[in-house]
């Protein structure tokens, strides 16, 4: 990595602590990543972003800071991109996917919260993130108890704009997650000074789609036997799309699957073409979480699709942009975020239509819902989940986990057991 040592002390970073993360990632990254073989060329910029994790990308949010703009962090893919783009601002992800950024979070929060909680607030308060330390609001959501009481935390040290998010999608339930589109809006505005008009709202909603878009064609690649990418790597993809920044992201991923449906036309893939199909459903993946996927893939598996917010609910559902006002196009904002299917609304059943659905497009063998520990909104859905798919005869696995790498080799034992079980 270039040297960026400055501008992480001018970020009040503590380079110390930075460092041993620093050390460690190339070295993860390479026996997950750079081990596997016959990957995509266009796999080469993705890798360059990870070398470059806490360099060219905050750099570049810097820069548009010093030209007067505003960076905005993001926890959940319901807060629309969208209208912070069109403030002249930058969304940015910044859930945590590292164990390193757990004992942080420990620190103020208990024991039982859910690691993405215990990494993003960890990150924050130890500052070893440059994304954390950057951002001049966040965006919290009232998804989870956890998240709730997480940003109050996180206001003492940065300014958190809370959405509500209805637990229901009645037509009332729609309209008022339409008034919270427009309050964040307004909010946003105040914020950066700048003005959202029609025409600058549809440019970034059809930007925003761009990027849907091109990540729709990547999972599409992965329905193809064999299969001509990863899921390992689908995954950073995916990862990294939640803050590089769009355009780039939009053509640097159609830029790959250009190159995998070349690969599909040949009949070449990454793994025989006999190897078990795997769907994997449950709670978000943030990057440097991999975890899951190195070990079903490095068993004779491969994961061809990502019911996750790291996944399919990320990219899934175009906003209208049919939308000549600001009235309809936060409609269309509205009608569209509420297609995704989060454990957090009740009931959730459109999340199990969507396995069940995928399960037949990626012709899956099989599905396991991977769910991160303390998670009680997934972990109690996993009984339906569990039930839905016996009644549809898909064979089904649950699992438990953190970040840490203690039950590396239960969960290998189980996962193996699992694919054995789908080979016969
Ligand atoms: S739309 S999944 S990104 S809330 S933080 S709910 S794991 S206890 S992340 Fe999420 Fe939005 Fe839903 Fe997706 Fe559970 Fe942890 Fe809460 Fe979590």
């Amino acid at each position: 990595m270039a040297d960026y040592r400055k501008m992480w002390s001018d970020l009040g970073m503590d380079l110390e602590k930075h460092d041993l993360l620093c050390e460690a990632l190339p070295d993860a990254f390479g026996a997950i990543y750079m081990s596997q073989e016959n990957r995509p060329e266009g796999m080469d910029f993705f890798n360059f972003v990870v070398s470059e994790i806490h360099g060219v990308r905050p750099a570049e949010l810097i820069e548009h800071q010093k030209n007067g703009g505003k960076v905005f962090g993001t926890f959940c893919v319901y807060v629309p991109d969208e209208i912070i783009f069109a403030a002249g601002g930058i969304a940015t992800g910044l859930c945590g996917g590292s164990q390193f950024w757990v004992a942080g979070g420990e620190k103020v929060l208990p024991a039982n919260t859910c690691p993405l909680i215990k990494a993003s607030v960890g990150a924050r308060l130890d500052g070893t993130c440059p994304f954390f330390k950057i951002a001049d609001m966040y965006i919290g959501e009232t998804t989870c108890d956890g998240k709730k009481k997480a940003w109050e935390i996180l206001q003492q040290e940065v300014p958190v704009y809370v959405m509500d998010i209805p637990q229901m999608k009645r037509e009332k339930d729609i309209l008022a997650w339409k008034e919270e589109i427009r309050l964040l809006l307004k909010r946003i505005e105040e914020f950066t000074g700048n003005k959202v008009t029609p025409e600058i709202l549809a440019e970034k909603i059809k930007m925003i789609n761009n990027k849907r878009k091109a990540l729709a064609r990547l999972y599409n690649t992965r329905k193809s036997s064999p299969v001509p990418i990863s899921g390992k790597d689908a995954l950073l993809v995916t990862q990294i799309a939640f803050y590089d920044d769009p355009v780039r992201n939009a053509e640097q991923v159609n830029k790959l699957c250009d190159e995998l449906e070349a690969r599909i036309a040949k009949g070449e893939g990454v793994f025989p073409k006999n190897a078990p199909r795997i769907l994997i459903t449950g709670t978000p993946m943030a990057i440097p979480n991999w975890k899951l996927h190195h070990i079903i893939e490095t068993s004779g598996a491969a994961v061809v699709v990502e019911e996750l917010c790291t996944g399919t609910r990320y990219f899934e559902n175009l906003v209208d942009e049919s939308g000549k006002t600001l009235d309809e196009q936060i409609k269309a904002l509205a009608e569209r975020y509420m297609k995704t299917n989060c454990a957090c609304f009740t009931p959730n059943t459109g999340r199990i239509d969507d396995i069940l659905r995928l399960v037949k497009e990626y012709h899956v063998d099989g599905v396991i819902e991977c769910n991160l520990q303390f998670c009680g909104l997934y972990s109690t859905e996993a009984y339906l989940v569990q039930q839905k798919l016996k009644e549809a005869d898909v064979p089904y696995m649950h699992l438990e986990t953190d970040y840490s790498e203690q039950d590396l080799e239960q969960i290998r034992t189980r996962v193996q057991a699992f694919i054995e079980l789908l080979e016969k």
